[in-house]
């Protein structure tokens, strides 16, 4: 017999842009770790939480858009690092929400000790929580809330 906890989840993990460098340069800022090796480590930490993982790196806003409404019916909810989009993105906010999908925001860096245009949002208003600072562990501290607030 099915639980709430035998549900099968989707969960689409979104990069924005530049975070296909990671690895490549300012370790001290981000860390050392490829983009590819982030997302290795959230399909494991899916695979425990019972969760399955997609995810899409992207340089480009629309294309952005385009995957935040694809994902209706597809997943439960969106894990994402809009990078510098995260302070200039209406369309990105208007998207999240439009289709009424749990989102968790997430950034490596703490963005509130960074410079000023990195301390607004656009993403928080429409997301459930956010996670920052914490390296590529905010990525599996935000897919570990999500999940939890789905089976909620
Ligand atoms: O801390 C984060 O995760 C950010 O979302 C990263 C964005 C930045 O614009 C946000 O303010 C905070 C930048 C991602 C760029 O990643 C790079 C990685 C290596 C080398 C250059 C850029």
């Amino acid at each position: 017999m099915l639980d709430l906890t035998d549900r099968p989840i989707s969960i689409l993990v979104l990069h924005g842009p530049n975070l296909n460098l990671l690895g490549q340069r300012e370790p001290g800022i981000y860390g050392s770790l490829t983009l590819a090796e982030i997302d290795r480590s959230l399909e494991q930490e899916g695979e425990k939480l019972q969760a399955k993982i997609s995810h899409l790196q992207s340089n480009y806003e629309g294309a952005l858009v385009d995957a935040i409404h694809q994902a209706v019916g597809k997943h439960q909810g969106i894990l994402i690092n809009a990078g510098a989009y995260t302070h200039t993105s209406v369309a990105l906010r208007d998207a999240i929400a439009g289709v009424n999908l749990p989102t968790v925001e997430v950034h490596l860096s703490n963005i509130y000790q960074r410079e000023e245009f990195r301390h607004h949002s656009y993403i928080a208003p429409v997301a459930i929580g956010q996670i920052s600072g914490f390296g590529a562990q905010s990525y599996l501290l935000g897919l570990q809330a999500l999940v939890h607030y789905i089976r909620k």
